[in-house]
């Protein structure tokens, strides 16, 4: 199959001026017609063929400035039409072809969700509605008329403006769309449907208004109020941080229920997964609330990162999504609490990214090559891009990177552009060589830093020592040494900052050590006592730290450092170790027991931290994070069994003070999603988890919470952890769940995670009774990613089962919906990378499983690439 590299990358022969399309959608198919007004660019030579892509189309006509082209003047095959000699001049190319949206179960393309007609084309769909240059690098602007039965479709809708609309006789009506910004087709967009909406509008800081609308099925209106909410105070956030604003008079949401990505940014017309747009307290969680309001935010700001300034090709695609990432983990630090967002997404991080980048699937932020680039839409690029742009913050200072973003936005504006020409313009706003940071963009894996350092009192100097070193990654045997920038401070015997007199062997600004070779060595002078160092403050790097702290440093870093996301990160530091070295078999001390137990009680007890704080902090480490941790020959069982022991003794000692302490713990009634309420219930449900973990009382709180409930976010954590932990009640409140939300499709989600989450021997079975009810919406990617994602995810002791029965039943899970839908089949498949990690019978189960995938199916280039990596 054929691989696609970026050395390759050159410009197209022709490209396209202006596009005009016309869309008949009608309930027995959809007739597009495009007029693509094409001209050879100066350098093509007269006579070169020009090749548009095309995917599933079947071509009824096409002409040349309106004369018929005869059947030796273009070839049409599976994947492109070739008009073998266009005219050597501007030219208006005009195709029809008809469309099945309604057999279109890989929903890219357009497609028909709940009976609205709508369209995905980010990456390769566009090629999917009409023949075209479908690569990024194209931009034109768009004219869209659609007709469309008026009973069915009373809502048309496209990007840009509504210029027309009107009555087209026999029951079909038409609107006419008009985008003024030249844009790649990955970003077009239309919906046609029955929807119900609400409305709002926005003064821009120039004193525009631009009106707001979020479209919805009729009757979900009410709950689009907390989306609209964030996309206004995105809106203004936007201004506020970047200086940008809004560039059209309309800006519209529509929540469609079948959906492969989140959302989608498309010029003016955003499709939203409707997971991501509904919300009520009775159904969805704080963690709901606050993934509507990233992720309304997130595309929003691709406005300007992504659609004003978008990628050359589909290597860049962490230009617009890292970039994207960065601003919109901002912009929650900025709404909500700064420190809680930062180990929120770097506990993300660690859980998905840092396991890709040591694994089979590792590849760099910016790809050099890929067979199906919709397998690249990974966290590598999103959240490790992010990280990056994070780092150049760090790096510059906040003062410098708005100069350089500033740079960026005036140069590049209305362009297809690339990661070197973003790294440049910080280059040249400021004066700094960039020249070793843009590695972290080419090269794959996660840097490990070491650490040691020494004191002589008698010089009153110390010594720090930092190496970094990354290990081969496919097709990566050698890595360069990164620029990596490490927050720090020195924290003397009484917890409080040490200074120095000065420093040698290194460069250090202010608190930021440029760890830029293999190793350096700093030496401090004036240095009174011996300090305790806390190294990454705020996560200044994505790396793992191996640090030679002893238990004692570390728990000293979890009371005195001034740094929130190292007092945490020390406290997880202590736990993972205990546990994973137990699990390893040697087992902790009682007086290491103790003294984590009184950290985290000192914790629940300051006055000065907040309650979300709190809440991740006194969080056991999941068995899948100490399964990265141990790294390999990893036997789940004895993870589980370690963390149980674990739990079991560091609480039972607590557990009438944790009791105590949760049900002292109030929250304010009515609901509200906000930071400090929800921060409230995380830790009361942070207490309930380790009672019901670590002790014999917590089953019964989580029932009786579970009736009490008066929010979603209650009554989930309540049935999720009873489930997690398989006690007694668990399958009574799985079962009433199930039936008193029966009908919600976003709640039968949660149960559906919740589900497959479960421990015990029986959840395949459940499993699979559950995919083989013959009303189990099979072509719904929420519905299917609950299920098979959270299992493969999140339940190391079921699908990793030493008798490869979990390893079966997704790969067998997997052949089926890649028939369906291969972008989700290849998602699911990605679970696997764990193998490698694993001890060897485990590994020859997986693979064995993975084998027979590959013998017994003809797969889709999604599933096959990932299939093939991870045999490799
Ligand atoms: N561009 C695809 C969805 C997103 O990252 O916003
Ligand atoms: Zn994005």
């Amino acid at each position: 199959e054929q691989t696609i590299y970026l050395k390759d990358y050159a410009p197209t022969p022709y490209r396209i001026v202006s596009v005009d399309l016309d869309f008949r959608i009608l309930e027995d198919g959809t007739r597009v017609r495009a007029q693509l007004t094409i001209e050879p660019r100066a350098e093509t030579a007269p006579g070169t063929p020009l090749v548009l892509d095309g995917d599933e189309l079947k071509l009824d006509s096409i002409a040349i400035d309106g004369a018929p082209l005869v059947l030796s003047a273009y070839v049409a095959d599976a994947n492109s039409l070739t008009i073998v000699e266009p005219p050597n001049r501007r030219f208006v190319l005009d195709t029809q072809v008809t469309l099945q949206p309604e057999a279109n179960t890989r929903l890219m393309g357009l497609y028909r969700s709940s009976g609205t007609w709508c369209t995905q084309c980010e990456p390769e769909g566009f090629r999917r509605i009409t023949y075209y240059l479908d690569r990024p690098d194209i931009l034109a602007p768009f004219k869209v008329r659609m007709t469309a039965p008026v009973a069915v479709a009373p809502v048309l809708l496209a990007n840009g403006n509504p210029i027309d609309r009107g009555d087209a006789g026999d029951g079909l009506h038409y609107a006419v769309w008009e985008d003024p910004f030249p844009k790649p087709a990955y970003l077009f967009a239309l919906v046609a449907g029955d929807l119900g909406a609400i409305t709002d509008s926005f003064t821009t800081m120039s004193g525009r208004k631009v009106d707001l609308a979020i479209y919805c099925t009729h009757g979900k209106e009410g709950e689009c109020h907390y989306a609209m909410d964030s996309l206004k105070r995105s809106m203004a956030w936007d201004e506020r941080r970047f200086g940008r604003e809004y560039d059209l008079d309309i800006f519209n949401i529509v929540a469609v229920s079948d959906f492969n990505f989140g959302a989608m940014e498309n010029k003016g017309l955003n499709i939203f997964n409707d997971r991501l747009v509904f919300a009520k307290p009775e159904t969805a969680t704080d963690a709901n609330y606050h993934g509507i309001e990233r992720v309304i935010a997130h595309e929003y700001f691709h406005n300007w990162t992504g659609n004003r300034i978008t990628c050359r090709d589909w290597f860049q695609l962490c230009l617009k999504e890292g970039l994207t990432v960065y601003r919109d983990q901002e912009f929650t630090s900025d709404e909500r609490s700064r420190p809680v967002q930062r180990i929120h997404d770097v506990q993300n991080l660690r859980t998905s990214q840092f396991p890709e980048d040591g694994g089979p699937l590792a590849h760099p932020p910016r790809p050099d090559h890929y067979r199906e680039i919709n397998n690249f839409y990974t966290t590598t690029v999103y959240e490790k891009g992010a990280e990056i742009v994070r780092m150049l913050a760090t790096l510059l200072g906040e003062v410098d990177f708005r100069k350089g973003m500033d740079l960026y936005f005036e140069r590049h504006d209305g362009e297809a552009t690339t990661i070197e020409a973003f790294i440049k313009v910080f280059e040249d706003a400021t004066g700094t060589d960039l020249g070793q940071f843009i590695t972290w963009y080419l090269q794959a894996g996660t840097p490990q830093v070491e650490v040691s350092d020494s004191f002589d009192a008698a010089s009153q100097t110390y010594t720090l020592t930092l190496s970094q070193k990354v290990d081969p990654t496919p097709g990566q045997p050698d890595k360069q040494s990164l620029l990596i920038p490490v927050r720090f401070g020195l924290i003397g015997p009484n917890g409080n900052a040490m200074s120095w007199s000065g420093v040698s062997g290194g460069t250090v600004r202010d608190d930021l050590i440029l760890l830029d070779k293999d190793s350096v060595t700093l030496t401090f002078t004036g240095v009174a006592n011996k300090p305790v160092p806390s190294l990454f403050r705020g996560f200044s790097a994505p790396v793992k730290l191996r640090s030679s702290l002893t238990q004692d440093d570390l728990l000293f870093l979890a009371r005195h450092d001034s740094d929130p996301f190292n007092r945490w990160d020390a406290l997880q530091t202590v736990s993972t170790n205990l546990i994973a070295e137990a699990a390893q078999g040697r087992r902790w001390t009682a007086a290491q027991a103790d003294a984590l137990r009184q950290a985290l009680i000192d914790t629940l007890d300051n006055p000065e931290l907040d309650p979300a704080f709190k809440a991740q902090a006194i969080a056991i480490p999941a068995e899948t994070a100490l399964g990265r941790h141990i790294g390999k020959d990893v036997d789940p069982d004895a993870i589980a069994r370690a963390r149980h022991d674990f739990v079991t003794t560091l609480v039972g000692p607590m557990a009438d003070q944790l009791e105590a302490r949760y049900d002292a713990l109030t929250v304010p009634e009515p609901y509200s999603p906000d930071a400090a309420q929800a921060g409230r219930r995380s830790l009361r449900n942070g207490l309930l988890t380790l009672l019901t973990a670590g002790s014999d009382r917590g089953a019964a709180l989580a029932a009786s919470q579970y009736e009490a409930a008066s929010n979603m976010t209650d009554r989930y954590a309540a049935m999720a952890i009873s489930a997690h932990y398989w006690t007694d009640e668990a399958q009574a409140l799985l079962g009433d769940f199930r039936t008193r939300f029966a009908g919600d499709p976003l709640v039968f989600d949660k149960w559906l995670t919740a589900s497959a989450q479960a421990p015990d021997d029986g959840v395949i079975e459940r499993m699979r009774a559950i995919l083989a009810a013959p009303d189990f919406p099979r072509t719904n990617p929420n519905r299917l990613r609950s299920l098979l994602g959270s299992f493969v995810m999140s339940n190391p002791t079921q699908f990793a089962r030493a008798d490869g029965a979990g390893f079966r039943f997704v790969t067998e899970a997997v052949a089926e919906i890649d028939k369906v839908n291969p972008q989700v089949a290849s998602r699911v498949l990605t679970g696997f990378r764990i193998l490698p990690t694993l001890e060897a019978g485990r590994r020859d189960a997986g693979r064995a499983a993975l084998d027979a995938l590959k013998a017994q199916h003809t797969l889709s280039r999604n599933v096959g690439e990932i299939l093939d990596r991870i045999l490799a």
